[in-house]
């Protein structure tokens, strides 16, 4: 067979432009392919929703990769380390106490990756959520460009994917709750009504909090993960993942109750 590579360019063309307009309505839209954010679009997809999660970046993974300053292996705790074996990813006790359990990095940020992907998610990696759609107090979708427009700074207008629901999974800098504030002034589903920041280290109270928080921020709008402590005021935890494993399908089920 002799390779064709106009009909490569066509099928590429065709086949995403047909998975971005079938994105263009969806249940859940997923802001951020972290871990958080990857857990929560597996359980949602599998669940049969129609999700799709879009990242800033070329990689899918968020802060798996790196692990601790480069050192790429996690900490997971018992209450997490199911999620990740049901996911066929393998966690092993640490020996000198084994309510720790270490995760290979790379097997967790790719297992993450595949497994959200065959449960049925659409993943769009170089795409960014830079702003909300909103109706009268609700959140209906997001508004969404390549992430090369935006790092260019080029004048391009984005175009905007209607969701029942948006989930912020962006990370530390909680980037679609933070749009929701500066931009609508409206309270959010805190204490203050506002955006209470993140706070320095403590790893226990964080992987606490960050489960406990993980809610409806405001009407169409949940969060989870790391943001959900940027926006709650909880501290950060660093390299142990439990909290945002169970984060991320803390939301899923709530998310799964109201749809
Ligand atoms: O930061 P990230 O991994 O978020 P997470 O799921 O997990 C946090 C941990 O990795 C780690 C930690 C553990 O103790 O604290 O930091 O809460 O992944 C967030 C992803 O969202 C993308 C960003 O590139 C990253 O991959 N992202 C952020 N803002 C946007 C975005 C945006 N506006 N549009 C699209 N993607």
């Amino acid at each position: 067979m002799e390779l064709n590579e106009v009909l490569i360019s066509q099928a590429i063309i065709e086949e995403y432009s047909k998975e971005l307009r079938n994105a263009t309505e969806l249940d859940v839209a997923v802001v951020g392919g972290g871990p958080s954010g990857l857990i929560a679009a597996y359980y949602l997809a599998k669940a049969g929703k129609k999700v799709a999660l879009f990242e800033r970046k070329l990689s899918i993974g968020g802060g798996m990769w790196g692990g601790g300053m480069m050192f790429n292996k996690a900490v997971v705790q018992e209450e997490a380390k199911q999620i990740l074996e049901e996911q066929n990813i393998e966690v092993t006790p640490y020996a000198k106490d084994k309510n720790y359990f270490i995760v290979d990095c790379v097997e967790m940020a790719s297992g993450l990756c595949f497994n959200a992907k065959k449960a049925g998610a659409m993943i769009f990696n170089l795409v960014s959520c830079e702003d909300v759609m909103m109706r009268k107090n609700v959140i209906t979708g997001i508004v969404i460009n390549w992430s090369p427009v935006e790092m260019a700074k080029l004048h391009i207008d984005p175009i905007t994917i209607g969701a029942k629901v948006t989930i912020d999974a962006t990370g530390h800098p909680c980037e679609v709750v933070r749009v929701v504030e500066k931009k609508m002034g409206v309270k959010l589903n805190t204490s203050t009504g506002a955006m209470l920041g993140e706070k320095p280290m403590w790893a226990e109270v964080g992987e606490k909090l960050i489960v406990e928080n993980t809610k409806e921020v405001y009407p169409g709008l949940w969060v989870t993960g790391m943001a959900v402590n940027a926006v709650f005021g909880g501290p950060r935890m660093g390299p142990i993942f439990g909290g945002m494993l169970l984060s991320g399908k803390k939301v899923a089920e709530l998310v799964l109750k109201r749809l």
